[in-house]
């Protein structure tokens, strides 16, 4: 057997997405067969002794504190983007300029024209056989990979509805820290951006149909939040003394939505494009991670909840109609990414998604084609993302995508 090309990659930020990718860089070839070989190079953040660290904690060989320099190394073949959304457009744009491939943690940018140009660049540099994926994670849980192509196969028929919630509830406590997730200038957007982004994604791509038009609102519960000593991230349970002063928390703490769909790339006049429900807060007390999605079609439906990740449930019309609907545990190693893992029925976790990230990722490159999410669905989830807020700030609430 040959040894595998290495792929060297260097990532820009080492908190929640910085472990969880590193984690994934990690043991991707020790799962999966791969054509290159990830190599752990180099990790940068701003803060010397934090990065060291890090770098030690996860598994990378050097750091830098600039991450320009990162870009700069003739050592690095790949930039791993896991830093809030208001540094991402300048850091991709530069890696693909530098003939860097790269992976950008979601919403791709904190704005559509920011996220315009990023595709941009990534279409110059996929002409030079450099590639730019984002990482709408989701779409790598086996669960909803087979709802995916449950409905490509047909049998789900024609989909009619989408509802899609993404519930969290870390920021319930009003006195949960301010973190950089909670500053419009850094993350873009709050519940919308962070984790209604994801829903969109995953319901555009399981049913193959884009969003065309939103009716929307937005709702800040909680306006200001006490300071915990450095911006902190995801979490909400940090040490911070009840009297410490308080800081303007200036993105959505909740947002709903209703949106209209186009049909799909094959819709004929006959069939009209589903409708949807969206959700997405932090402050749904009880619910940690319950990103859902519900599809109905004319055939049949389907339903998946994060928090119950190893299970699809479906319904299939032609069955028995008090059949109801039946759990599958998609955990046979016919269903998507399983067979590389465990026996039969031993489910996986959280941390899996990443992994197979980036194996579709380094097969893609490797293969010399495009990997998906491109930064061009990524845009146009930022161009629904968008429309949400406009419409949620106009008096007439419609608009189009
Ligand atoms: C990363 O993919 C991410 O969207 C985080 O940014 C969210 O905060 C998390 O809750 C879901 O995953």
């Amino acid at each position: 057997m040959t040894t595998p090309q290495p792929l060297r990659i260097g990532m820009i930020g080492y908190a929640f997405m910085g472990a969880a990718h590193s984690h994934a860089w990690r043991t991707a070839p020790r799962f999966f067969d791969l054509p290159l070989e990830p190599q752990l190079i180099a990790v940068a953040g701003r803060n010397a002794s934090g990065v060291q660290a890090a770098a030690s904690k996860l598994g990378w060989s050097s750091t830098e504190t600039d991450w320009r320099r990162l870009i700069e190394r003739d050592d690095i073949d790949l930039i791993d983007i896991c830093t809030p959304g208001d540094t991402h457009a300048e850091i991709a744009i530069a890696a693909l300029e530098a003939g860097k491939h790269v992976l950008c943690e979601k919403p791709l940018a904190n704005s559509v024209a920011e996220a315009e140009r990023m595709t941009e660049a990534a279409g110059e540099a996929a002409k030079k056989g450099v590639f730019a994926m984002c990482g709408f994670t989701y779409r790598r849980t086996p669960a909803l990979a087979l709802a995916k192509r449950m409905v490509e196969q047909g049998r789900l028929g024609n989909i009619r509805h989408v509802r899609a919630q993404y519930l969290q509830d870390w920021l319930s406590d009003e006195n949960a820290p301010m973190t950089w997730r909670l500053d419009k200038s850094k993350s873009g957007s709050g519940s919308l951006g962070d984790i209604g982004a994801h829903s969109i994604d995953a319901a555009q791509w399981v049913t193959g149909q884009k969003i065309t038009g939103v009716s929307a609102l937005l709702q800040t519960f909680v306006p200001e939040r006490p300071l915990a000593g450095d911006l902190v991230g995801l979490g909400g349970h940090g040490d911070v003394a009840g009297d410490a002063p308080r800081g303007a928390v200036t993105v959505d703490d909740a947002a709903i939505f209703s949106a209209r769909f186009d049909g799909g790339a094959s819709a004929g006049a006959a069939s009209a494009g589903a409708i949807g429900v969206f959700e997405a807060t932090r402050y749904a007390l009880g619910r940690k991670n319950a990103m859902r999605l519900e599809v109905n079609g004319t055939r049949g439906s389907l339903a998946f909840d994060f928090e119950d990740m190893n299970v699809l449930s479906v319904y299939d019309a032609a069955e028995s109609p008090d059949a109801g609907f039946r759990r599958i545990m998609v955990t046979e190693p016919e269903h998507p990414y399983v067979g590389n893992w465990w026996p039969t029925g031993h489910g996986l976790g959280y941390e899996h998604g990443f992994t197979h990230q980036v194996v579709d990722l380094v097969n893609a490159i490797a293969e010399q084609r495009q990997p998906e999410p491109s930064f061009a669905d990524a845009l146009q989830v930022q161009r629904v993302l968008g429309a949400v807020e406009a419409s949620a700030a106009a008096a007439s609430r419609w608009h189009d995508v």
